[in-house]
């Protein structure tokens, strides 16, 4: 069936389902601007800091064209003049994020994903999606006074990505007609699950947009990277979505990893662990479970690793606690340079009143 509809075509009855991916555009300055409108069109960063070291958490569009990332030192951002620095306030954040998803449950069936962003789901077309947007895009921006970005696409995947490239402040629409033909020039980089560790294994092979997947032996891709993720990849490139998300399915734990910008010490890594610890924390909540085992897993300079666990007493969500648990295992690692780091929550189930007794 031809799923473009212009005009002329407008009576064709279409129902497809529809992901609609609302990101909020640099999320945490957009809040600290938002209640300080002097701080518009400056270039500005939050960062999150433990005692004297901090990282930044995010920062604007002007910022960034500066040099200034998600996850860098504050001291490394600090040498960068002219930036505006803002000492993290979660509480309003995280008031902020619920107040918009409160509101944007009245759009459709609401996942929320992350502090600033949910698939809402619909049933329609695409330009009935598109004009949903448009309506959400404006009623946060007059209700919030806040800028958003939303991509809208047949399954979760490939509206992520059309999110990606709605940044910043825009909306695109990947129909399913028009997804090969899409796909063949996106960078294997931005798909959904790719990370740092996979990119540098596809590049090594010679592969570095989505077509070039295409043309390597799959044998060999799968000897690199393990059958699972190998056939993942190949239906994100062919724009299918392999996660077969379920929401009544509970993983057996969730993790982040960071490769450093530069080899540190255990002590230097308090606040990235933090940042860590938040977010997976984040998923918890937004996912409704609650975790009692704490890891925290480190690559060394000399690449040897360790692994570190912690099991509480009693299931939480509170990243407080988790991270008090995550501090202690740092505590245990080896006095070796760290070059990457990583923190997973595991024995996981889903928050109920028994499993908060002894919260
Ligand atoms: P993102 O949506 O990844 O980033 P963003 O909203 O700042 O920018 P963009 O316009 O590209 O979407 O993350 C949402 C918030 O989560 C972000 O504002 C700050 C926080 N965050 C961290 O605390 N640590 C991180 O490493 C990242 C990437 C984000
Ligand atoms: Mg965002
Ligand atoms: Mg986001």
């Amino acid at each position: 069936m031809n799923e473009f509809v212009s005009g002329a075509d407008y009576n064709i009855k279409e129902n497809y389902n529809l992901f609609l991916l609302v990101d909020m555009d640099y999320f945490y300055v957009a809040c600290e601007i938002r209640r300080n409108k002097s701080l518009e069109g400056k270039p500005v960063a939050v960062f999150h800091a433990v005692g004297e070291r901090g990282a930044i958490l995010t920062s604007n569009y002007e910022a960034r064209k500066m040099g200034i990332k998600s996850g860098m030192s504050l001291s490394k951002a600090r040498s960068v003049p002219g930036v505006i620095f803002i000492n993290a306030d979660m509480d309003y954040y995280l008031k902020t994020s619920n107040e918009i998803f409160s509101f944007l449950k009245g759009f459709g069936e609401l996942e929320q994903v992350s502090v600033d962003e949910g698939f809402i789901l619909i049933k329609g077309n695409y330009e009935k999606a598109y004009e949903l947007a448009e309506s959400i895009k404006q009623n946060i921006k007059e209700k919030f006074d806040l800028p958003c970005s939303i991509g809208i696409s047949y399954n979760r995947v490939m509206a992520k990505l059309a999110c990606e490239f709605a940044k910043p402040n825009g909306i695109f629409v990947i129909r399913r007609s028009e997804a090969q033909e899409f796909l063949k020039d996106v960078e294997v980089s931005k798909l959904y699950g790719v990370g740092e560790k996979t990119t540098k294994i596809l590049n090594s092979l010679g592969v570095y947009k989505v077509k070039d997947l295409f043309s390597i032996d799959p044998s060999l891709l799968r000897s690199k990277l393990g059958d699972k993720a190998s056939s993942y990849l190949f239906l994100l490139a062919k724009g299918e979505d392999p996660y077969k998300y379920n929401k009544e399915e509970i993983p057996k734990s969730i993790s982040t990893i960071n490769t450093l910008e530069k080899d540190l010490d255990k002590e230097e890594i308090l606040e990235i662990v933090f940042s860590m610890v938040y977010e997976l924390s984040s998923e918890l909540q937004t996912n409704n479970l609650v975790s009692k085992t704490v890891t925290v897993r480190a690559v060394y300079e000399d690449f040897d690793n360790q692994s570190v666990s912690f099991s509480l007493n009693f299931y939480t969500n509170d990243y407080k606690k988790l991270f008090e648990v995550a501090k202690q295992l740092v505590n245990k690692l080896d006095n070796k340079k760290i070059r990457k780091i990583g923190v997973g929550f595991s024995n996981l189930k889903k928050l109920t009143e028994e499993s908060l007794k002894n919260y």
